[in-house]
């Protein structure tokens, strides 16, 4: 049992630039935690409520003081004083409170920046580290505990680049085979080659918001072609030691029901673009396709299924982190994998219940970060807690990247001396 002293908020910055809520407990105990929140480049129509204030006097109407006035007045007046016997609890009493299915009252920023504080400081408490803790919530024991597979976007366009590629990410996927560090090792030196050879083909490029390279090409599938050079010029095996991967994130260029991208002259209907799928599958060794289809273009998602073969497809804006949803792509046969995004439920109690049902269906889960992050590295710890295969952290590079895979690194040390103890 663990009685909550205080729960403050304070509105901080992310790695946009854009204000987002950081809150601190503190426990009877003296355990004392805190625990800022993410926030999405491209949001799925299906994600709960993150509260702006819509000041245009303020950040653009981008600030937060409703959400951070959510947690310092209405879950304060409710939670400090209380004691909370488990997340469950705790998430179940901030679920009612807001009293919305999208948590539209308080804001899902304010609620998850308050349920994974409490998650930090339950761990701490119990003189665990927080993915310990985690796993311990979601029913996993200490020999259990593996560590996922990294998938990092290395080029990126759509909402997220400043470039002029339509598909939001290109990723570059380390085969499961080789520990984490060796992994993250292999995804840095791409990285840097990547960059060469962009610089060679005079793709002039910044780099977008989680660090990929944002250039411009010809085509999206040129961006798959560096990338193979890439791997290429360093003599790692594409398609045995490496692949790729690809979230397509299609919102940013589907209009009237059709798919308009650089690679062909006209605009692609559904069928077409399954055909296109179908002839990238044949071209690329990609490990998966996160959101190939528009999060209402069901017949797109069911037909694409039908012959992927070890090729996960990802449902991410398709999903949202939501039970309705992942029901709902279960009885069509969407996917194969669910991207798992904390911030698009709201609590951490929700989460694991959408993991357990994905888990259920024998879909792959991946814990993912957001196009807007802070250095926060909580998503770290939650997804060896609940044994993701995969995490998508962004690249190899940029301070708020960075936090999370080094903290897997940590992990990894930690889980390796658990094993040899
Ligand atoms: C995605 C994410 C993270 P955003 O679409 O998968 O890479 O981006 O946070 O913008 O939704
Ligand atoms: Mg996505």
């Amino acid at each position: 049992m663990s009685k909550i002293k205080s729960v403050t908020a304070r509105e901080i910055l992310d790695s946009r630039g854009s204000p987002t809520v950081e809150t601190k407990i503190i426990l009877d105990s003296g355990a004392t935690a805190t625990a800022s929140v993410p926030s999405g480049v491209s949001v799925g129509k299906y994600e709960a409520v993150e509260l702006r204030d819509q000041d245009p006097h303020r950040f653009h109407g981008r600030g937060v003081l409703r959400a951070i006035a959510s947690v310092n007045q209405t879950i304060a007046e409710q939670i400090v004083g209380r004691e909370f016997a488990s997340q469950l609890q705790l998430d179940e009493t901030l679920i009612k409170l807001d009293g919305t299915k999208e948590k539209a009252k308080l804001g899902a920023n304010a609620i998850l920046s308050v349920s994974e504080a409490f998650c930090k400081a339950m761990a701490l408490q119990a003189n665990i580290p927080c993915f310990a803790y985690v796993a311990h919530l979601y029913g996993l024991g200490p020999n259990d505990l593996k560590m996922p597979t990294p998938m990092s976007v290395q080029i990126e366009g759509g909402k997220h680049g400043a470039g002029n590629l339509d598909f939001q990410e290109f990723l570059v996927i380390p085969s499961s085979g080789q520990t984490f560090a060796e992994a993250l090792r292999m995804l840095a030196e791409i990285y840097w080659e990547t960059e060469k050879v962009l610089i060679q083909y005079q793709a002039v490029h910044s780099v977008g918001d989680e660090g990929g390279y944002a250039p411009n090409l010809f085509t999206n599938l040129d961006a798959l072609e560096v990338l193979a050079e890439a791997i290429q010029a360093l003599k790692y095996n594409l398609g045995r030691q490496v692949f790729l991967g690809l979230d397509v994130a299609p919102a940013y260029f589907y209009h009237q029901n059709k798919y308009r991208i650089k690679d062909r002259t006209t605009p692609m209907t559904t069928e077409e673009l399954v055909e296109f799928y179908r002839d990238l599958l044949r071209q690329y060794p990609l490990a998966s396709i996160e959101d190939p289809f528009h999060e209402d273009d069901w017949e797109g998602w069911t037909k694409l299924a039908q012959f992927t073969g070890n090729t996960i497809i990802v449902g991410d804006d398709l999903l949202t982190t939501n039970k309705q949803r992942v029901q709902q792509a279960l009885r069509k046969g969407a996917c194969s994998a669910i991207l798992i995004k904390p911030n698009q439920v709201g609590t951490v109690a929700e989460t694991i219940e959408v993991i357990k049902l994905a888990r259920q269906a024998g879909w792959k889960v991946i814990v993912s970060h957001r196009g807007g992050e802070t250095n926060e590295d909580f998503i770290a710890d939650f997804a060896v807690g609940v044994g993701a295969d995969y995490v998508k952290f962004g690249a190899p590079a940029r301070g708020e990247r960075v936090a999370k895979y080094n903290r897997l690194l940590a992990i990894e040390k930690m889980i390796d001396q658990n094993a040899h103890e």
